[in-house]
This record gives structure tokens, C-alpha cells and sequence, in this order.
């Protein structure tokens, strides 16, 4: 499943940037709560929560089905006054993730987006989403007309501006097309399978973990090409012939120390 997908390329990337001697930075499933953040709540029917934002990160989380009854909490951190948006997935654990896209509605202010901002905690209450796969797929999906499981529009949610800043871009990098669905959700491949659960995602054959082993392989040999070659360590003990074995020099002494 995508997030799934994603902290393993996350890790993986964190293993590669750490095995480089490089630092941090990027994208993560779990991050530590920011100290200037706020929390974005409220109740779903069992699901997965994710949010995109501007800088590149990624924040999610699941819902609490340990509560009786359909209507499931969920809390969200986030940072304050960065730009997100945000998708919801009921069935993720399944065949058949239902996945939608969140839009943020400002009647007050006549605005509407799915890219959102806010510095105050939030609770959206309960939010619908759809459960079921759309009945006509494959074939003649009626909200879900390609059949990858993303609806087709986002669903709307009247918001305050006191609390959301609904956040109108001219042209927007995480949707790229405009439709209101974000590129990490599109099918770019046709194949069915949104670009987040797709580990070929552009169709060319090349899935992530071949990529993935392509990457570690070069950078294997790199690193094996930059180190200096290894001086041969100094003989530890020698016999001479006729005596017995001799007390090892102190230089033998660290080197085989540093070799134990
Ligand atoms: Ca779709
Ligand atoms: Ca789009
Ligand atoms: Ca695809
Ligand atoms: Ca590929």
C-alpha cells in the first residue's frame, strides 16, 4: 500500500544520504510533532490520513477504530502556516482503497481549494467519505471514471476562515493539472494503480526497488573506489628459527588491536 511504499523509499533514502555521510531533510511518515504546530482532528469511518505539503513533507496518520461505532477520531499535527492538502483512504488495508481527495470550502470569503493552511487547532467533525469502490468499475466508473480507486473530485468541506486559511494558487506543483487531485494520486501510467501505490508508477518498467538496488549498487562501487586501498598490517609475531616465538613489537600490538 502507498504508505507502505513510502517509508520504505523513505528509509531507503534516509540509508542511502546516511551511507554518503550527507544529513537529513525530506519527506517522512512519521515525524516528530513540530513545536509550532497544530492539530487537525476530527471523525472518519476508518481510515488513513495523509497530508502534502509545499516543503516536501508528509505527514499521516490513522484513524482510532478502537472507538465503537463507524465514527472513528483521527488528530493530525501539522505545522503551522504551511501549506498542505489532504487526503483521506478508507479500505486502505484492502484490495480496494477508496481514496479521496479533501476540498476546502470558505463560503464567508467565497474561496475554495484543496491546498490549506493554519495556525490554530482544528476540527473538521465528521467527514463522509465514501466506502465503497465505484459499483461501475472496471469499465464505467460513474465517480471514479478511470477505476484507480481515486474519486474523481474532491469532496468538499465548508471550513472557518478562523480556523483554515483556504489557500487559492494560481498554478499549483502538487497538482500540476489542475483537476484537484494531487500528482502523488494521479495514474500517470494508465494502468489503474494511483502513482502512490505504484511501484512502476510511469509505466517504463522500472519499478522503485530496482531503482532502489540500481542506486545502492552505484554508490557501493563509488565508495569502494574512494577509499584508499588497505595497507598491508605489519607482521604481528615471528618466529625465528631455533628460538621461540617473539614478543610482538608495539606497533604489531595496535595494529592487531585495531584489527581485533
Ligand atoms: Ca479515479
Ligand atoms: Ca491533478
Ligand atoms: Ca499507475
Ligand atoms: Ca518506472
Amino acid at each position: 500500500m502507498k504508505s507502505v511504499k513510502k517509508s520504505l523509499l523513505a528509509a531507503s533514502i534516509s540509508a542511502l544520504l546516511t551511507a554518503c555521510g550527507g544529513g537529513g531533510g525530506g519527506g517522512t511518515t512519521t515525524p516528530p510533532a513540530p513545536s509550532t504546530s497544530f492539530t487537525l482532528s476530527g471523525t472518519v469511518p476508518g481510515t488513513l490520513i495523509e497530508a502534502f505539503c509545499d516543503d516536501g513533507s508528509y505527514y499521516s496518520t490513522t484513524s482510532d477504530d478502537s472507538v465503537p461505532g463507524s465514527d472513528h477520531p483521527f488528530e493530525l499535527e501539522l505545522p503551522n502556516n504551511l501549506v498542505c492538502r489532504l487526503v483521506m483512504t478508507t479500505n486502505e488495508s484492502t484490495a480496494n482503497p477508496v481514496i479521496t481527495q479533501i476540498g476546502f470550502v470558505d463560503t464567508g470569503a467565497s474561496e475554495e481549494s484543496i491546498a490549506f493552511t493554519s495556525d490554530t487547532d482544528v476540527d473538521l467533525g465528521h467527514i463522509d467519505l465514501e466506502m465503497n469502490p465505484d459499483p461501475g468499475c472496471p469499465g464505467a466508473g460513474t465517480y471514479d471514471a478511470n477505476c484507480d480507486g481515486v474519486l474523481d473530485t474532491p469532496l468538499e468541506i465548508e471550513v472557518e476562515s478562523t480556523e483554515i486559511e483556504v489557500v487559492e494558487l494560481v498554478s499549483d506543483p502538487m497538482d500540476t493539472d489542475r483537476d484537484g487531485i494531487i500528482n502523488a494520486y494521479e495514474d500517470d501510467d494508465g494502468d489503474g494503480e494511483p502513482n502512490a501505490l505504484d511501484e512502476d508508477d510511469d509505466g517504463d518498467g522500472m519499478t522503485i526497488w530496482m531503482m532502489m538496488t540500481t542506486m545502492m549498487v552505484r554508490m557501493t562501487t563509488k565508495r569502494a573506489k574512494a577509499e584508499p586501498a588497505i595497507t598491508p598490517l605489519p607482521q604481528v609475531m615471528t618466529r625465528q628459527p631455533g628460538v621461540s616465538w617473539q614478543q610482538p613489537s608495539v606497533p604489531s600490538v595496535m595494529a592487531l588491536t585495531a584489527i581485533l
